[in-house]
Parts: structure tokens; sequence; C-alpha cells
């Protein structure tokens, strides 16, 4: 077993009494109804509501409490009793907002009221329905179409979302950039390059079967607490984990149910980790030609011997393609150069190396800390290769397993949100509304900002999410954003977006999906996929926040009647009175992932899509798996220099991407604050620093512009040498939006180029 070294600050293991008291504060903050328990016991179950935090699977054999530490928050944020109306305005300005917290913002409440801004005043004020819709339109009307951005956060259902890219194609664009194009898109363009399959391959009964979990960048303590169970689960019947991240993350070290009365009482710990390896931010590449390094020499042996190869040589031959320049890389690169990458002694890399061999099925984990950055595309088709050497995808128990964020981020990819037209059947389109969809494709997040940086951008709609805050170089996204003809914003809540807003700007306020959606057909219930692939329906129970919120869907149909001319075959009000309509369509538009989808919509666990790569089909260019030779051994844009970092920014457990719920990172024992730097003792020492002091961070991009974020006070923490951590949003000021993954060009959060400035 290695030495685990528990982050010293920290409050104890993931779960436990701390995940109780942290649910208990919140609780505390947003005085949810009571019922919002009830809520919270329904949760992830067939015929209650599908989380609206994280895109974790719902197993078929549920818990009693199917919920997690950040479930409850999401939950209790969204039913909290707190209002923000159009009396608000009364005592604030816009410009004045400007100066609050994310967690202040956050606290106003749900928005009730559609609201306009007027310049006049610098407020937002109360607008109707119709007035709102009809400006939106005139607006729309008049743009150039491809000056507008159809964005959406993954929180929208499969029917919204449907509909969302039919509005955008039938008005003219592609335009239809996701939450993913800063997360996981990594995932859908470069696992798709390399295993025919834009989404993981593993399913829930593969969790239970395999003998080791290779953990790269993914942080399921704080971001898909459920994944615990069925990890410890494996832990209790042998299985090994491996863990790969330059923090040392609590969920990752040990963990106590907060749901086992018995854990709960006796604090059992379950040890997660079998081995942490404290990689270097961006030192993946290395990290694993270690590990493949490892395999092939197991190998050499094996047939010096004669004994049974280490190798898959049957599965090799027969699904993949470039395996002999890869191997010859592995067997070139030498170990002074593996543990220089990857910050990384040979020996840890070999123990790691030694698990991953005496497993006859491995599941390979990753999340952000492969996909955000300038190689994330490599990183990504590193993990596959591991997996490769020894036929661990597709196959029972083993396979590859991308965690994903919102709760329907994949599932909107699915029904046609996405900028890329080779993903869409647009023959089916036509054929269905009888239009001839837009052939260009459309822009992505980065190409987005870059467009309104250019003035090319006009007007964004935006269905959920908090785009100004999410990107990199945000304070210069923030002027452009406001420079717009047009922005529309579909929210729950108040976020700084709304804060920068256009010439004509509008905060439409949408339901939840706790609450009831009643349209002519009676209550709906919406669908959500998760990130096995599994598509569950979801109805809400609880009495809408305000008489006045609309359902995503019906926004989505409000603009669509007024922006479009009328068409006999968009039939936006008899799909807005029945989601099945709707559902029928998105049948009959992907007829493989969706058969009998209405029908099956509340099937236990969800139904499963399918995946090829999951039968060992591969939908690749060669029509096989493909192992790709690494061009260079860290998958950062930049070499290391005097007194520059690798900046890696962090979420807290306490936060929701944007949403900040508290300033509480009880794992990383931090209190109190998020303007922190974190740094190891001895870069603190070397940079003449001292624990305590307030420094400024600078951008070492190297592009002139001078991009900096002040007030960060010097925190001690268990990080390797070079690398440092700050908070995501607040940190999105300091990286710069050309600063993304080469292939898909996915921000590159998690190594921004950095000096430190006194
Ligand atoms: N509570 C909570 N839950 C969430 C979210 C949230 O903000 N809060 N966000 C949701 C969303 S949209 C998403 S996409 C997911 C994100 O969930 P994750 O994919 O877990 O994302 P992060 O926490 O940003 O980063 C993951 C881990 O990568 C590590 N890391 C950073 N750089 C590197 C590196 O170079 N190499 C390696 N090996 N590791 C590295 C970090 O230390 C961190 O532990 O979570 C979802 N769930
Ligand atoms: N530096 C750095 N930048 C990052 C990241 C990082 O790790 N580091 N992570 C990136 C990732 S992984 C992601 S996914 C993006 C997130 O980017 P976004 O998805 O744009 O941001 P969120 O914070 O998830 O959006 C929060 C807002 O969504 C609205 N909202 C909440 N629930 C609903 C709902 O049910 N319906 C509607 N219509 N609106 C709702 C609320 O108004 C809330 O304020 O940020 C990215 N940016
Ligand atoms: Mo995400």
């Amino acid at each position: 077993m290695a030495d685990i070294i528990a982050n010293p600050e920290s409050e104890g293991p993931s779960g436990g009494w701390g995940s109780v008291k942290s649910i208990a504060r919140i609780y505390g903050d947003t005085r949810p109804p009571v019922a919002v328990l009830e809520a919270l016991t329904h949760q992830n179950k067939p015929g209650g509501v599908m989380c609206v935090s994280c895109a974790w699977p719902k197993p078929v054999n549920y818990h009693p409490f199917e919920f997690c530490e950040n479930g409850a928050k999401a939950t209790m944020a969204d039913l909290t009793s707190a209002r923000c109306g159009p009396d608000f305005w009364n005592d604030h300005t816009v410009t004045e907002l400007r100066d609050w917290k994310d967690y202040d913002l956050e606290q106003t409440g749900r928005l009730t009221h559609p609201l306009r801004y007027d310049a006049g005043t610098d407020r937002y004020v109360e607008v109707t329905w119709d007035e709102a819709f009809e400006k939106i339109g005139d607006t729309l009307k008049s743009l150039p179409k491809e000056s507008v951005v159809f964005y959406s956060s993954g929180h929208a259902g499969l029917e919204a979302s449907y509909l969302y890219a039919l509005l955008a194609r039938a008005y003219g664009n592609n335009n239809l950039p996701q939450s993913s194009n800063m997360c996981h898109e990594t995932t859908s363009v470069g696992l798709n390059k390399v295993i025919g399959s834009p989404v993981g391959t593993v399913i829930w009964e593969d969790l239970e079967k395999a003998d080791a979990f290779f953990f790269f960048g993914q942080n399921p303590g704080s971001n898909s607490p459920r994944f615990l169970h069925p990890l410890q689960e494996a832990k209790n019947r042998g299985a090994r984990i491996v863990t790969f991240n330059p923090v040392v993350e609590q969920g990752l070290v040990s963990f106590v149910n907060p749901q086992s009365p018995v854990d709960m009482l006796t604090g059992h710990e379950t040890q997660i980790s079998d081995e942490y390896l404290q990689v270097r931010a961006g030192g993946d590449i290395a990290a694993m030609l270690g590990l493949c390094k490892v395999v092939v020499e197991a190998d050499d042996r094996a047939v010096a011997k004669g004994s049974e190869r280490v190798l898959d040589i049957a599965f090799i031959n027969e699904h993949t393609t470039g395996f002999d320049s890869f191997i010859a890389l592995v067997r070139q690169t030498g170990w002074a150069e593996i543990e220089r990458e990857s910050g990384l002694i040979e020996a840890a890399i070999r123990r790691a190396g030694e698990i991953y061999i005496a497993a006859e099925r491995v599941i390979g984990v990753y999340g952000m800390g492969l996909t955000q950055h300038y190689q994330g595309a490599l990183n990504v088709a590193m993990v596959v290769n591991l997996l490769l050497l020894r036929g661990n995808i597709g196959r029972e128990g083993a396979g590859c397993c991308p965690v994903r964020g919102h709760s329907n981020v994949q599932g909107q990819r699915t029904v046609g949100i996405a900028e890329k037209t080779k993903l869409i059947p647009m023959d089916k389109l036509k054929q269905l509304f009888d239009f001839d969809p837009p052939i260009k494709d459309g822009t992505t997040i980065v190409d987005a900002v870059k467009g309104l940086m250019a003035g090319k951008i006009k007007a964004f709609i935006s269905l959920g999410g908090n785009l100004v805050r999410a990107v990199p170089d945000q304070k210069a996204m923030q002027d452009v954003w406001a420079r717009q003809d047009l922005t529309v914003v579909v929210s729950t809540k108040l976020n700084r977006t709304h804060l920068f807003p256009a010439k004509q700007a509008y905060i439409l306020p949408c339901l939840s999906r706790f609450e009831m959606d009643v349209q002519a057909g009676g209550n709906q219930s919406v669908s959500t996929e998760d990130s096995f692939s599994h598509i569950s329906g979801s109805t809400g129970k609880r009495t809408p926040a305000s008489k006045l919120l609309k359902s995503e869907l019906a926004i989505v149909t409000g603009i669509a009647k007024v922006a479009l001319d009328p068409h006999p075959k968009l039939k936006w009000d008899a799909w807005t009175g029945d989601y099945s309509l709707v559902r029928d369509l998105i049948e009959f538009t992907y007829p493989k992932d969706f058969k009998d989808y209405n029908a099956r919509l509340f099937q236990p666990g969800g139904f499963y899509r399918g995946n090829d790569a999951h039968e060992r089909v591969w939908n690749t260019e060669e029509k096989k798996a493909v192992f790709t030779a690494p061009k260079q051994l860290n998958a950062l844009s930049f070499g290391d220099a005097d007194g520059r970092f690798r900046l890696l920014t962090m979420r807290s457990n306490d936060q929701f991407n944007t949403t900040i719920y508290g300033y509480s990172d009880r794992f990383r024992g931090i209190e109190g604050t998020r303007d922190v730097v974190l740094m190891s003792k001895s870069d603190i020492d070397a940079a003449g620093l001292v624990e305590g002091q307030i420094v400024k961070l600078v951008s070492d991009f190297g592009d002139g512009i001078r991009r900096e974020l002040g007030g960060l006070k010097v925190t001690a923490h268990n990080l390797p040498s070079g690398t440092i951590g700050a908070y995501y949003p607040e940190a999105n000021v300091l990286n710069a939006i050309d600063h993304h993954d080469e292939l898909s060009k996915t921000p590159a959060s998690k190594a921004i180029p950095v000096r430190i400035e006194v």
C-alpha cells in the first residue's frame, strides 16, 4: 500500500458527518420548504426527479437515498424560499451588482418575472412575456442569421433541447455551442477519433465487475459523489484503485458512507486509492507512457519465458491500428524523460503498472484534469492506448469512463445541439419539417467569443448557464458581451452574465426540473441522458416558485414562434401542449438511440441507447480502435521557465460551476474565502514568499495582453513543485481565449501559464 498523505488541513474523509453538516448549513442558508426533504427521497428513482446537479447514472437497484451532498445542495438551491422579484431592482443598479460576489448573487433567490434591461435607470424592469417575445422576435428577424448564437448549458431536458436545435436550424444557422465546449468536447472529438464513440463505453454493470479503476484528473468526492458508492463496493470485493492527480483529493483518499448508519456511527472509513500519484499538471501523457512501458516490459519477459502474454495480442491484431509505431515510441522513451515530464518517480509508476497488469478488467476514469489542456485530446488518446494494450475496452468490467458534468450535457448533444453539421441527420430534419437546414458548421464557444471580440456576433440566446463567467478572458468577454444588439438569458437565478446587458437584454425566468410543468395536455415530464448513455424521465411535483415561470420548452417555442415565419410543419403550440409529441420527433430523427422512447421513459435506471464501441464496433475512419503515438510528452503549449507556474483552476465541493453555495472547501481545509493561491511549501520558499502574503497572479501566455488577478492569499498545500491552484471561475480572467485544446478547442483551464507578482 502506498503512503497516502492526506492534506493535514482536511476535515477528514469524504462523505461522513462533514457531508451531513455541509448539507445542514446550506439548508439554513436557503430555507427551502420542509417538503424539499420529500423531494430528495424521490431523487434519481423511477417516477421522481432526475438530479439537476451532475450526470452520474441512476442505478437500477437504488439506495434508500439516491442523492449525494451536492445533489442535496442543488435541490435546496432550486427550492429555496428566497425570491428575486422586480422589487429587488428598486434597491440595486446593474453596475452596483457587479461588485457583488457570485455567492451573493445566488443568495437573491429564484427569479420570478420576465425582465428587460432599462439603460436609463440601469436596472432590470418587469416586462410581459408577450412583449418580451415580440421584441426578441423583431430583433432576431432584423439581424444577419450568422450573427446570432444559440448557447446552452447542459441543464435543459432532451425535449426542449431538440426543439432549441430545431429553432436554430430553422432560423438559419448551426451556431449551437454548448457548455461541453468548455468541458468534455475533448471527449466528443478526441475519444471519437480513437474509438469512434464520442461518449464513454462503460455501463453500471461494468462498475460492479471491474478489478481496477485508474483515475486521471477526475474528482468524484466533490463532483460526482454517488460514484463513491460503487467504488466503496468495489474496494470491499478487493478491486484496486489508482489515482493520478496533482491535488490530493479527499474523495479519492477515503470515504465514510453518509447513508450507512453503521459506517456513520462507527466512523468506518473505506480507503479509496491504493496508489496516489501526484503527477504535475499536464504531466499525464508521460505518466501513462510510463505505465505502458511497464506493460510492454512485462510482456517482453513473458515472451522470453514462453509464458502467457501480457499484451492482448489477439485483440490488438483484430481490433486496432497504429500499434507498431506506438510501441516503438514506448520503447524509445527513457525513464529519465518520463520522470521529468510527469514529476513522478519510476518506482511509483511501476507499482501502478503492476496493478494494471494484475487486473483482469480495468476501467479508465477521467475528467477535467485531462480534457482541459492544450493536448487534452492526446491525454484522452493515451487513456485509450493504455486500455487497448490489454483489451480493456468493449469487454465486461472494463472500458473508458469520462465523467460528465451537467445533468443533461451529453443528451443535449445526442438530440442535435451541435455546431458540427456532420453529427446531424439533416435529411431527417428536412423530411420531418420540410425546410433546408443550413449546411455550414456553426461556432464553438471559443469561436463565438472570438466572434464577439471581432464584432461579428451580435446576439446571444442562452438556454441556461453563465457564459460570461465561465469562459477564458472573462474581463474582455464582459465588455464584448455588452456590446451586442441582443442578449436573452433563460435562467433560474441571477448571475454575472445578466450584469453585462446588451443594447436590448432580457432575463427569462424558467421552471426548475423539480417544479410542475402544467401545459395544455397536463403535467409534463422531461428526460435526460446520463454519463452512461441511459435515458430517464423526470417529473416535477413542486409548486413553481412563481406563477409567471415558463418551462424551458415553452420559452424555446415562444421564441421560435416570433423569430420564424409560420410553417405548417412547425407545430410549436402542439408540441408545447404535449411533450410526448416531441419525443416522437426525437425517435423519428434518431431511431437507433430512442426506440420506443415514450414507452420506456420510466424504465428503472433509464433505458440504454447503446454504444457501438461497447460491442467492439469501431466507427472510426480506420474502422479500428486507434493507438496514438503522442507527439509530445506533456499536455502543454508552453515550456518550463524561471518563475512560470502551471495554474490549475479548481472546484470546491461548495460550488456547482459558477454557482457558489458557500466558502467552505472542507476537503482541502480552506474556510471562509476563495481568494487563495495554493502552492507547495517549497515553491513558497523558493519564490521568496511567506504563507498568508497577498499576491497577484499574472498571465504568462506571451501574447502581450495583461491579465491579472490580485488579492490572493498564499496558502501552503500539498502540490507538486511548479503546479499551483486557484478557484474557478474567479481565475478565468487569467486564461487566454486562444489557450485551448488543439483538436477540440476546449479551453486549457488546468495549466494556465502564470507568474506571481507581489
Ligand atoms: N460539486 C460540484 N459538482 C460538479 C461540478 C461543480 O462545479 N461542483 N461541476 C460539474 C461539471 S460541469 C463537471 S464538467 C464536472 C467536473 O468534474 P471533474 O472532472 O472532477 O473536474 P475538476 O474538479 O475541475 O477537475 C478534476 C480533477 O483534475 C485534477 N487535475 C487538474 N489538473 C490535472 C492534470 O494535469 N492531471 C491530472 N491527472 N489531474 C489534474 C484536479 O486536481 C481535480 O481533482 O463536475 C460536475 N459536478
Ligand atoms: N477556469 C475554468 N473555467 C471553466 C471550467 C474550469 O474547470 N475552469 N469548467 C468549465 C465547465 S466543465 C463548464 S461545464 C462550464 C460551465 O458553464 P455554464 O454551464 O455556462 O455555467 P453554470 O455555472 O453551470 O451555469 C449556472 C447558471 O445556470 C442557470 N441555471 C441553473 N439551473 C438552471 C435550469 O434548470 N435551467 C436554466 N435555464 N438555467 C439554469 C442559473 O441561472 C445559474 O446561474 O464552465 C467551464 N469553465
Ligand atoms: Mo462541465
